[in-house]
């Protein structure tokens, strides 16, 4: 009990962060966290509770806007490891609510690394970068990299960049252990169904059932490098646990079009995707990031990462997710 390391995940309420949870308890970690307060009680830790981690886990009440509640915690913890996952995270929301967004991805991560600096300064820190920082950049061979410029085209994008510049910069005044991990998009059955797999997914299985009758998206003809979430939540470890703080691409080197994805999932069930298939303004962005393809060699090689989920095996596992969801209910 006394040797077990400690690990502070913000976000951990999330995707990326339950599945983090429940990998550090695996490893002999103790897991503390901060959930944010919701009208509905259920909403606060929905994710965790049906994995029934939820009593290894020790959860406060916080939120990364304020740093009161950052402080009191680190400061009585004093955590080896902290994992900044906490963001909104949806880059076309970002441009409906921009403050909100550049208050939690911009200023929470400048508030986490003062409380840090101040309470817990041995911590080693690791931040939730993003590919969406690359935006409208792309190398001459067609993919981006960690040397690849940042030309971020949504309020997500440039908070996440303001994030990532201060990361380095605390890491170099301060000679604190804080790490970037610069993740492509990764998918699993806990991915928000307002994401574009999950969304894609969902309504085709909705459609066969006869739930529903069409799909309604924005852009079909930007390309994601899709990943599995708990391949990157490793990646997430294994950049703390690397011997000095550094910034690390990660991704699986492929990418789809969301037409191709529509294809795929339709195809699997089946179904005819252009029969369904249907675009709406709405969904569409001011500005769009119209491809990425990351090269993660960097963390390949140094971290001796590699992804183990193929895009085929993440697009049945949710499919089955919504497939047993909606047996379940009839
Ligand atoms: P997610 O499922 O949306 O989880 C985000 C979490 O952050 C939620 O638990 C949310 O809590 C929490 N949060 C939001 N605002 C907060 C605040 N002000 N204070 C404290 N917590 C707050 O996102 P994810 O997919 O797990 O992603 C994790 C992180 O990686 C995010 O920072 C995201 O931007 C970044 N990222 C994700 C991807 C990807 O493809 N998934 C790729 C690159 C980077 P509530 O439920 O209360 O809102
Ligand atoms: O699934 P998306 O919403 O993911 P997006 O915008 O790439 O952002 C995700 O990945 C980032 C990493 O690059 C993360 F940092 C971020 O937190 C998030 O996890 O959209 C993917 C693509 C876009 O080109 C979008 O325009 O799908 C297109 N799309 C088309 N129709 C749609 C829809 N996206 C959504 N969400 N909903 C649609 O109806």
């Amino acid at each position: 009990m006394f040797n077990m390391k400690k690990a502070f995940i913000t976000g951990i309420g999330g995707q990326d962060g339950s599945y983090l949870s429940e990998y550090l308890i695996n490893k002999n970690y103790k897991v503390y966290g901060i959930i944010r307060r919701n009208s509905v009680v259920e909403h606060q830790k929905n994710r965790l509770e049906n994995l029934n981690i939820n009593k290894k886990i020790e959860l406060s009440y916080g939120d990364v806007e304020d740093r009161t509640s950052l402080d009191n915690l680190l400061k009585k913890i004093k955590p080896d490891e902290i994992y900044n996952l906490a963001a909104q995270s949806h880059v076309r929301i970002s441009f409906d609510v921009p403050e909100y967004t550049i208050k939690t991805n911009a200023l929470g991560v400048f508030n986490m690394l003062e409380s840090l600096r101040f309470n817990s300064p041995k911590s080693k820190f690791y931040q939730a970068s993003s590919s969406e920082m690359f935006g409208r950049s792309v190398d001459k061979n067609g993919y981006q990299r960690e040397t690849t410029k940042f030309e971020p085209t949504s309020p997500y994008g440039c908070a996440k960049v303001f994030a990532f510049n201060l990361v380095k910069h605390y890491r170099h005044a301060y000679k604190l252990f804080c790490a970037n991990g610069i993740l492509f998009n990764h998918e699993s059955s806990r991915r928000g169904s307002n994401f574009v797999t999950n969304k894609v997914i969902k309504s085709a299985v909705e459609i066969k059932l006869g739930i529903k009758k069409k799909l309604y998206l924005g852009n079909l003809d930007s390309f994601r490098d899709w990943g599995h979430s708990k391949d990157y939540i490793r990646a997430m470890h294994l950049i703390l646990k690397h011997n000095k703080p550094d910034d690390f691409v990660i991704a699986t080197g492929q990418t789809r079009s969301i037409r191709q994805l529509c294809k795929i999932v339709f195809d699997n069930l089946n179904l005819d995707y252009k029969k369904y298939v249907k675009q709406q303004k709405k969904f569409l962005r001011p500005e769009e990031l119209k491809y990425l393809k990351g090269d993660s060699s960097k963390a390949r090689k140094v971290l001796n990462w590699k992804p183990e989920i193929s895009f085929e095996q993440m697009i049945n596992e949710m499919t089955d997710f919504w497939i047993k969801y909606y047996n379940k209910k009839t």
